[in-house]
């Protein structure tokens, strides 16, 4: 016997941020280390994301529950699991692929495999006694831990909020910053200063998924006037210490047609008529980094959008779903420059990281993300900093899903790590 074998995997149904539940998993090895890690739920989804399996039962938590799910992970997966060796992240990641049987792990349930994945990964790093990301460098091929630039989330429309704006996401970027904390310190400011001008004009301080505002305007200049607005009454530059990130989210705005359908405005956009609304917004405010300008399997317009927009940064989210392949096809082509990751649109911590190498390989940029519906569970934090992602997002500086992870991120910086800071499209 090892000390590092596997010896029991369990599953059970716990709640994320949003009360709907997900599965947890408790990996227990050989010699004693034993760890627990969840999988979070996005709302904005792509097509090519891992399957997330729900029971389906109206009766237990309006068909959202996970209890097959996490039977699959105390049963078949647990069965083929114990006697592994959980240091081999690729054999376990690789024999639940095989386990599964289907390409995007319906059968078994991408949040079951994924649970399992990080979980063997959190309990490989206590047997062996090294803080988890630097673990996580290791299995990156070696990578230098870096601290994250964070991206924060300020507003929030779309399937965020009910749908109060046609822009799922306005996000601050402490550019300027010098350090993560001070980059934190910055967002922070500026999440407290656009609920001061909120409140001051009478606009509802909700808090929505992610913990950011919703103020509900109908234009998307009004909250792009707003995050500028909030720059400067935190006392920041615009454009020189702070800028600013969107996820327009775009598959959630097209509709049947095929157009980009601004319903809170009234407008509906071919895919040329939103690649100059976005150059439009570009060129007047301090935008630095644009996520999901296009839908998915818009494949014909990415390349025009990095075309004319390409100096700044330009994420895929949807359009990669954190599959490989899909960023392959994305550098080949030209669709965009940066790769948003997310361990549960891949599904297994070996494809998330083989998702990574592939981005950076291909000379684009990379963010870690959350997902809207979250955790405690702050593996992401580790994740970003051991892949040396340099970019990370995590949603507003609220909520404790959110801030289990930024308070993580502060934890590692004890360490002294270098901080990735901010080198495009300043
Ligand atoms: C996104 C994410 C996080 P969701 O679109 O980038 O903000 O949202 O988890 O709902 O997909
Ligand atoms: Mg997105």
């Amino acid at each position: 016997m090892i000390a590092t074998q596997i010896h029991g995997v369990r599953g059970r149904q716990i709640l994320d941020s949003r009360g709907r539940p997900t599965v947890e998993a408790e990996v227990v090895l050989a010699g004693g280390a034993r760890a627990t890690a969840s999988a979070p739920a996005g709302a904005s989804r792509g097509a090519a994301e891992a399957f997330e399996l729900r029971d389906g039962d109206p009766a237990h938590f309006e068909g959202r529950g996970v209890i097959t799910a996490a039977a699959h992970v105390s049963g078949e997966i647990s069965a083929a699991l114990v006697g592994r060796d959980g240091l081999d992240q690729a054999g376990v990641d690789g024999l639940m692929r095989k386990l599964d049987g289907t390409p995007q792990l319906s059968r078994l349930g991408g949040n079951a495999v994924l649970a399992v994945s990080i979980a063997v990964a959190r309990a490989g790093a206590a047997a062996i006694g090294v803080p988890l990301y630097r673990r996580l460098s290791e299995l990156a091929g070696g990578s230098e831990p870096t601290m994250p630039m964070p991206m924060v989330n300020i507003l929030s429309g779309g399937l965020h909020a009910a749908r109060g704006m046609d822009v799922q996401d306005f996000l601050v970027i402490p550019v300027g910053a010098a350090s993560y904390s001070q980059a934190l310190d910055w967002a922070c400011r500026v999440r407290s200063a656009a609920a001061l001008l909120c409140d001051r004009t009478g606009i509802s301080t909700l808090l929505a998924d992610e913990g950011g505002l919703s103020p509900g305007f109908t234009q998307s200049s009004d909250a792009l006037d707003l995050m500028v607005r909030a720059f400067e009454h935190a006392g920041l530059k615009p454009g020189v210490d702070v800028a600013i990130a969107l996820d327009i989210a775009a598959n959630s705005l097209v509709d049947a047609s095929g157009r980009y359908r601004f319903q809170r405005a009234g407008e509906r956009l071919t895919s040329e008529e939103m690649i100059e609304r976005l150059e439009a917004w570009t060129g007047r405010y301090p935008i630095v980094s644009i996520e999901d300008g296009l839908h998915e399997e818009d494949w014909a317009h990415w390349p025009t959008l990095t075309r004319r927009l390409g100096h700044i940064q330009l994420i895929g989210d949807d359009l990669f779903a954190t599959q490989p392949a899909r960023i392959a096809r994305g550098v080949e082509i030209g669709a965009g420059n940066c790769a948003l990751i997310k361990i549960n649109q891949n599904g297994t911590l070996t494809g998330t990281l083989e998702a990574l190498s592939t981005a950076r390989a291909g000379g684009f940029a990379t963010v870690v993300s959350a997902r809207s519906g979250e955790t405690e569970d702050t593996f992401i934090a580790d994740l970003a900093v051991g892949s040396a992602a340099a970019q990370i997002k995590i949603g507003s500086v609220r909520n404790t899903e959110r801030l289990a992870k930024y308070n993580q991120l502060s934890r590692i910086e004890e360490d002294g790590l270098p901080f990735a800071g901010w080198t495009r499209g300043r």
